[in-house]
């Protein structure tokens, strides 16, 4: 009886034990699984990176101004709208675009200021990609300014400058690099640049006289049909310069977007290869 006692007790007690650890290690579960959750849903708002930064709709754990305070930022906008609005702290300010993206992302445009700046991209009607900038003095948020691109194709290095991708307004479809600087009041302002890559591969249908350069009319070389030349440069305004197998090179200038200046031709009409996008 007292064995049989002793046996029961054990067994009890070993029940009681089971259950215990099972409770502990249910809870240990809960709490790896809530973290596991937490994680899951940090990585899914990791949609479009700006080197590395992440997107947000809300965070309270970046300083904006530099005071060593950590700002509350929030971000009201659903995607695909058109309006938003953006508070951070006691301030909010609202702004408009075309269907964005419903997120902003936190970038440091200059490493030796005490600023972050809040990047708001939207992608326009048809991949028309813009992105907008603020800046939080403290007091106010101010409008930086808005530069073609978004999130993927705009860099930041942290340098001062902001290097937009702007869409090509003659000839093709094509996009550059457009940079920007910091002015003193902290908005972006264009660099202007003379001329802009353009890098393009295109072949010859028919022969095409090039000039000398912009200001030298003279001819300089003759592009024969067939030939393989490249579309190196043009200010997005008229002119173009080429390169063709050889490595010379020669100027033509187009008006109304793709009309080749001295001829009847649209630039379709003589170079194969161009892109037109939508
Ligand atoms: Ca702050
Ligand atoms: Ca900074």
């Amino acid at each position: 009886m007292d064995n049989n006692m002793l046996v029961k007790k054990i067994f009890l007690a070993y029940i009681i034990g089971l259950i215990l650890l099972t409770g502990c290690a249910s809870r240990e579960y809960l709490t790896s699984t809530k973290t596991n959750q937490k994680i899951k849903s940090e990585a899914q708002t990791k949609i479009q990176n700006i080197s590395d930064i992440e997107t947000w709709q809300q965070t309270d754990n970046i300083d904006l101004d530099g005071d060593e305070i950590k700002d509350k930022i929030l971000f009201k906008c659903q995607p695909g709208s058109n309006d938003f609005t953006l508070k951070v702290n006691n301030v909010s300010t609202s702004g408009k675009g075309e269907n964005l993206d419903g997120n902003f992302v936190i970038v440091n445009i200059d490493k030796t200021d005490k600023f972050n700046e809040i990047a708001i991209s939207e992608s326009g009607p048809s991949s028309d990609e813009q992105t907008a900038f603020y800046c939080y003095d403290g007091q106010e948020l101010i409008f930086m300014g808005k530069v073609q691109g978004s999130n993927n194709s705009i860099k930041i290095l942290g340098d001062g400058k902001v290097i937009a991708n702007k869409r090509g307004q003659i000839l093709q479809t094509w996009f550059y690099e457009e940079p920007y600087n910091l002015s003193k009041l902290h908005k972006l302002e264009k660099i202007p640049q003379d001329l802009y890559k353009m890098n393009s591969k295109v072949k010859m249908k028919e022969e095409l006289r090039l000039l000398q350069s912009r200001t030298d009319k003279n001819f300089s070389i003759t592009l024969q049909k067939g030939e393989e030349v490249i579309i190196l440069l043009s200010d997005d305004k008229h002119w173009c310069l080429v390169e063709n197998s050889k490595g010379k090179k020669g100027w033509f200038a187009v008006d109304n977007y793709d009309q080749i200046r001295g001829t009847n031709w649209k630039a379709s009409e003589v170079f194969e290869g161009l892109c037109y996008a939508d």
